[in-house]
């Protein structure tokens, strides 16, 4: 019989839900080095806690975090959690020695981002991080394509993520609350299109030129409570990259009229690349060694065996959803756990701190009013 790698997840709303699900069709269509396997789910209610265990097959459940990363059967901690939580249970997993599976962003705050990725230095187990965009197969090409060199040299990086769901109307949650969250859409979508950009140029963001940090709403309401919300609704920066390239990123969650706006476009000497999550499956290219005559943008489905996961999935046509990310990311994380390489690189804690320097840069350019080094 296969090794099993016994998982404890932390978290049981829109990322357990899409976790338990990477995790139970992982095996299904990858070949495996260690099966995972569904061994408690953790969440804080207990009414919902059975019901979710026995709907999405988790072996057991408990509303004790820390007895489940500590137990001494379960080999990868997978935590789901609103942000606040992710430092306390990822350093208590890491210091008994398990392999940590942790949600994006890496933390509500760079303190505790730093204390993670020092945590994680000093520990044996390996760490993730799910920025999960970095495995939709057309964002995967993406990179491939600027680490063939395919687009040349790195002008200009423009990256959205455009999301309306946060009107007058939506009622308190934890998103904003920044005791919670850290921040609102900063931490919440620009960590995805900061991580997109270092993860498809190859290259660091090396400061922060100015930023704007708004938020529209200043109060939201949950039954017959009204509360304060305090985080972002919408944060906006400019950025200079290592290669020079120049960068604009603007994450919103009042952007009426987009859903899941995650858009990036990438300029280069010899050619261009455009992503747009609506569109998932495809990536459009734009090259100049066409002939002249013949140049324009091209869109590739990618769907094929040439396209990293693809092979994977359905015959080529047949497109992936948001899920399927997911399993990609499962499936490089077993095979990491088990001394394999990802199909593409995979953020560990280190690689995440670094993202998380870029959003508080931002914050502090936007709150000072000057440009920002990233360290
Ligand atoms: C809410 O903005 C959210 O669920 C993000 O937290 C996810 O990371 C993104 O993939 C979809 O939108």
């Amino acid at each position: 019989m296969t090794n099993r790698l016994n998982i404890a997840m932390l978290g049981s709303k829109f990322m357990g839900r899409a976790h338990s699900n990477a995790w139970s069709q992982v095996g299904h269509f990858f070949e495996l080095p260690l099966l995972p396997h569904q061994d408690t789910v953790v969440a804080r209610n207990p009414e919902e806690l059975a019901a979710f265990a026995e709907q999405w097959g988790w072996d057991n459940h408990t509303t004790d975090w820390r007895a489940a990363v500590t137990n001494p059967l379960i080999d990868l901690v997978d935590i789901g959690t609103p942000n606040n939580v992710h430092a306390e249970a990822a350093i208590a997993a890491l210091e008994a020695g398990k392999h940590v599976a942790c949600e994006k962003p890496l933390a509500g705050t760079i303190e505790d981002a730093e204390a993670m990725a020092a945590a994680a230095a000093n520990a044996p187990g390996k760490t993730f991080v799910w920025f999960n965009y970095r495995r939709v197969p057309a964002v995967a090409l993406a990179h491939r394509l600027v680490a063939s060199g395919a687009i040349g040299r790195i002008y200009h990086v423009r990256a959205t993520y455009l999301q309306s769901w946060g009107g007058p109307d939506t009622p308190m949650r934890w998103r904003f609350q920044g005791d919670i969250a850290g921040s609102g859409a900063h931490g919440d979508l620009n960590a995805h299109i900061v991580d997109a950009a270092r993860f498809i140029t190859g290259e660091e963001i090396v400061s922060v030129e100015g930023a704007i940090e708004e938020t529209f709403i200043s109060e939201r309401t949950d039954g017959d409570q009204t509360s304060a919300s305090t985080v972002d609704d919408a944060v906006l920066f400019l950025a200079r990259m290592q290669g020079g390239a120049v960068a604009s990123f603007e994450a919103t969650r009042l952007a009426t009229g987009y859903l899941n706006g995650n858009r990036i476009e990438i300029h280069g000497e010899r050619g261009a690349l455009r992503f747009n999550f609506e569109r998932m499956n495809e990536l459009d290219v734009y090259r100049t060694d066409a002939a002249r005559g013949e140049r324009g943008w091209t869109t590739i489905f990618a769907t094929n065996e040439d396209h990293p996961y693809a092979a994977a999935w359905w015959p080529t046509g047949h497109g992936l959803g948001y899920e399927h990310a997911f399993i990609n990311q499962a499936r490089d994380i077993v095979v990491s756990i088990a001394g394999g390489e990802p199909l593409v690189p995979m953020p560990d804690f280190a690689d995440a701190l670094q993202t998380q320097r870029v959003l508080e840069a931002a914050l502090i350019s936007a709150r000072e009013h000057r440009p920002v080094a990233v360290t």
